[in-house]
């Protein structure tokens, strides 16, 4: 690598990105440390600092995949001194974090990029969930990077309880590196610490909750992400975290990130239970296994609401959104079916009082 790059490797340039570096010799190599709208928080080896992106790059660039997103490496135009500055191309990416994007389009909607490791993250009391790991796996694989599954709130599980979820991980045939820690008495803090290395990128994913912005914080060694408050599940509320990136003391790079819902995916046990853990942890004291919470006898959900442990608003939004979610997931034949069927309902309605 040349000189002009070395203080860049600090940051994660490697040999591949220098390959196919095109960028002016006047230019300021820069990494997206966040994204802010049309704003970007960049670093470079100077420090950090703000640009925009460019009114020819935006002309030029239309789809979401095309603009830049946290871990993206972007050229960015000599400035005078206190002006911001013009981020006018971006670098190919190695590897994609990225989900698809909603309806029809052939799109997809960045998450981020150039990250050598994707920590997934369940925890293991009341997330943990094999079928939605292997739908991660899937999306991590996709992009290039490597996968880990970090379980955390092993101070909420008896250790029967995480063998078990180890046990079931490596039954279905996943081999990747499992780490398992509790953000409360710290094991496993260390272990995690060991295996991120520097000058490496590493995303944290997973839904709400789980303790990703505590775990970053523990390893800053300060509360630098808001966390969510603990509620009596100790499972706590919903918070938003914009996307960042962070270097550690160490020198690893690590990027937060929101939420599951941000993943799509949206599906009946995906991103339903972001907020509706609570809802989740009920239902295995409800009578019967698929109980929709609606008229089932039984039902321990509908019992908590009925006992004002829980608001019947945060009930209905959840029975909303999970017959929408439900409605999303049907194929478009299977929509269009449907939709014909209560067009034919509809007519038939209409035509009783015409015959009689
Ligand atoms: N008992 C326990 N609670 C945790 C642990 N890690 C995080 N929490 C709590 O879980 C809640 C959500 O954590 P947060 O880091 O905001 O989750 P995020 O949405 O994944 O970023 C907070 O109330 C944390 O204090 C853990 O290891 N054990
Ligand atoms: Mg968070
Ligand atoms: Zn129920």
């Amino acid at each position: 690598m040349s000189n002009r790059h070395d203080d860049l490797t600090r940051l994660g340039w490697n040999a591949w990105l220098e390959e196919r570096a095109e960028c002016g010799p006047e230019d300021t190599l820069a990494r997206v440390a966040a994204v802010d709208r049309g704003s970007l928080l960049v670093m470079d080896p100077s420090g950090t600092f703000r640009a925009k992106l460019s009114g020819r790059y935006r002309h030029l660039n239309r789809l979401s995949q095309e603009l830049p997103c946290v871990g993206d490496w972007v050229c960015i135009g000599k400035h005078p001194a206190g002006e911001i500055g013009r981020a006018h191309k971006l670098l190919e990416r190695r590897t994609a974090l990225r989900r698809k994007s909603a309806g029809e389009s052939v799109g997809y909607q960045m998450i981020a990029a150039n990250v050598d490791c994707v920590l997934i993250v369940q925890s293991c009391h009341q997330d943990f969930n094999l079928k939605r790991l292997e739908r991660y796996l899937v999306m991590v694989r996709d992009g290039g990077a490597e996968p880990c599954i970090l379980l955390t709130k092993t101070d909420l599980v008896a250790p029967e309880v995480l063998a078990a979820q180890l046990a079931e991980i490596r039954a279905a045939g996943v081999t990747v590196p499992v780490l398992a820690l509790s953000n409360v008495t710290r094991e496993g803090i260390e272990g995690l610490k060991r295996t991120l290395l520097p000058a490496k990128t590493y995303c944290f994913v997973g839904s709400s909750g789980v303790g990703k912005s505590t775990v970053i914080n523990q390893l800053l060694g300060h509360e630098r992400l808001e966390t969510q408050d603990v509620s009596e599940t100790g499972e706590g509320m919903h918070t938003t975290v914009r996307r960042e990136l962070i270097v550690l003391e160490g020198g690893a790079l690590v990027i937060d990130n929101p939420g599951m819902r941000e993943l799509g995916v949206l599906g009946a046990e995906s991103g339903i239970g972001d907020s509706f853990s609570d809802i989740i942890g009920l239902a295995s004291g409800c009578r019967y296994r698929d109980c929709s919470h609606t008229s089932e006898p039984g039902c321990a959900v509908r019992a908590a609401v009925t006992a004002g442990d829980m608001s019947q608003e945060h009930h209905d939004h959840y029975i909303k959104l999970r017959a929408e979610s439900a409605f999303n997931q049907l194929s478009y034949v299977e929509k269009r079916r449907k939709d014909r069927d209560f067009g034919k309902y509809v007519k038939s309605a209409k035509s009783v009082p015409e015959s009689e």
